[in-house]
């Protein structure tokens, strides 16, 4: 059946320009007549080679998913795919998009989330493009996206009506194959075939060993159901916040300690009878691990999934590499340094990993900001974060808090905090950097707030697999004694400008190891608002969130 192919005019809108993770903007903007379609018009233009190859769709299920899957089918029927794998009702992950598009070797994938920013009408909505290795477009692609968004002059759409996707199944948009597919399945075979599932099982069915993963009203909710109470038989009620909603509850689907507040709760009370906890975020890329009355670090979540490798079927043969944004903590190279393997410190965003995973460079990856991850797929993975946790609890039968304190013991603590400043003035926020970069050769070899700055500069990588180079990447000031702070502006807020301040301390002494994190910081949060002027700055007079 061939279709009748529409082209409507268009012009560019300004702003559509990619930030660290694909286009994020608030649902009236992309509400917008033309404007999603705009984006992916300019997606579809970039590429090359598509006619008659299979795209990957779905998204976190957040309000607004649903118009934008229908709209972008047949574009994608109007720009020659032969395929479209579309998670039933719009669903996907997304480290299951990675996971599908790498299993059925698609030529790439869109998946439509805006994270861990809250949903709804007047949430915010977002949309990004992954290539054949399931991995989000290099700085290359989405520079020339934006370039195409700026040149716009029409767009490209068949006369086709919206098709069901509530059920599994094959359907034509003109002579292009829908296939619905199941979000869970692929995803949850792969994670099967990385993970002592046996052992897991055996763990979670113990009387003394009690979880509660909180879905967050976001789109993990099946995905946890089907592998952690379906798969593994952990008793029904584990999950919680278990069904995924448009609006993910009116909360932030952010797995923090200020927005998952309710999870850290449970497991410090000991009348709760839990002994560990976990929670992801809107799209599930997200990971939080709560041991009893204990938030495990994110970036010490990194430094003992690399330590305890040897404990997983999946990566028992080795790690060939890890790799960590520059923001991250340190913990992780030490860990590196004892395995003699290396340790690559990228810009933050999961982009910038794709080259290392693809060439064998790394097998294991983290951001501070809660993501981690492997060679398995080409996105962060929350789910998967969880399970590589329960397979250590479950071979070394020790608590989740004690694996790190042993951590600790073994390798000092990395002591860590990221101060966020939200939804601050974006003038002041630039203000503030511009005059930080200007500052920074005058830092050096002075001495600030009682630490000398040994080095002062703006983070720049150049991608060793491709040679790329990526500039302006975050502020650093490294102190003699091997502490940091590290000032950007995020890349995924869609009002004003938030403000992260990173915190690091190195601690060797392990009757040290117990003094509560922003007490160890206390210097160091304090020569950050000398060096910056935060306050004076921003006007506000502590951070918003730190975690
Ligand atoms: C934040 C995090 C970054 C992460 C990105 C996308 O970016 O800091 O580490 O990769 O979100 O994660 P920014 O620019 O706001 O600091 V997600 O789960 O929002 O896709
Ligand atoms: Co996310």
């Amino acid at each position: 059946m061939t279709m009748k192919l529409i082209s409507v005019p268009s012009a560019p809108f300004s702003g559509q320009k990619p930030g660290t993770s694909g286009l994020r903007k608030k649902v009236t903007v992309f509400r917008q007549p033309r404007y999603l379609e705009n984006f992916v018009q300019a997606i579809f233009d970039t590429l090359s080679g598509q006619q008659g190859k299979t795209l990957v769709l779905g998204g976190d299920g957040r309000f607004y998913n649903d118009v934008a899957i229908q709209t972008i089918l047949r574009m994608a029927a109007a720009a020659g795919f032969g395929r479209v794998l579309v998670g039933r009702d719009g669903i996907l992950s997304t480290p299951a998009a990675s996971a599908v598009i790498r299993k059925w070797q698609a030529f790439g994938g869109i998946i439509l989330s805006a994270s861990h920013n809250p949903g709804g009408p007047d949430g915010d909505f977002g949309i990004k493009y992954n290539l054949s290795n399931g991995g989000p477009a290099n700085e290359g692609f989405t520079d020339a996206v934006y370039q195409r968004t700026q040149e716009i002059s029409a767009y490209h759409t068949v006369d086709a009506a919206d098709i069901d996707l509530g059920r599994i199944g094959e359907l034509h948009i003109g002579e292009m194959l829908v296939t619905i597919i199941d979000p869970v399945a692929d995803y949850a075979e792969l994670l099967e075939s990385l993970f002592d599932f046996e052992r897991i099982a055996a763990l979670l069915a113990r009387p003394d060993f009690r979880m509660r993963f909180d879905a967050m009203h976001a789109v993990n909710g099946p995905y946890a159901h089907e592998i952690l109470e379906r798969r593994l038989g952990a008793p029904a009620g584990t999950v919680v916040n278990g069904t995924p909603l448009p609006d993910f509850g009116g909360g932030h689907p952010d797995p923090n300690p200020v927005y998952a507040a309710e999870l850290v709760a449970a497991l410090a009370d000991s009348r709760s009878g839990l002994s560990f906890g976990a929670a992801s975020d809107g799209d599930g890329d997200r990971n939080m691990i709560v041991g009893r009355d204990f938030v495990v670090s994110p970036s010490d979540s990194l430094a003992v999934i690399a330590a305890n490798y040897a404990l997983i079927p999946g990566y028992a043969s080795g790690l060939a590499g890890v790799a960590r944004s520059m923001p991250t903590s340190c913990a992780v190279d030490r860990v590196a340094r004892e395995l003699g393997i290396p340790c690559y410190e990228t810009p933050t965003g999961w982009k910038y990993f794709g080259s290392l995973l693809d060439a064998g460079k790394a097998t294991i990856c983290g951001e501070e900001s809660a993501g981690t991850g492997s060679s398995h797929v080409r996105e962060k993975d929350g789910l998967w974060a969880v399970l590589y946790w329960l397979n250590i609890l479950a071979v070394r039968d020790t608590p989740a808090d004690v694996i790190v304190r042993e951590h600790w013991q073994r390798f000092g603590r990395n002591v860590y905090s990221r101060h966020d400043y939200e939804g601050i003035d974006t003038a002041a926020g630039d203000r503030l950097m511009n005059d930080l970069r200007a500052r920074l050769p005058q830092l050096v070899g002075t001495l600030c707030n009682e630490l000398r700055v040994a080095a002062a500069d703006d983070f720049a990588y150049t991608d060793p697999v491709d040679g790329s180079l990526s500039e302006r990447q975050g502020v650093r000031i490294l102190l003699e004694d091997g502490s940091r702070v590290v000032f950007r502006l995020s890349g995924t807020g869609t009002e004003g400008a938030t403000l992260r301040v990173y915190l690091e301390r190195y601690v060797a002494d392990a009757s040290q190891h117990e003094v509560p994190t922003q007490e160890a910081l206390a210097p160091l949060i304090g020569l950050a608002e000398t060096v910056a002027q935060i306050a004076a700055n921003t006007g506000r007079k502590g951070p918003d969130v730190i975690s």
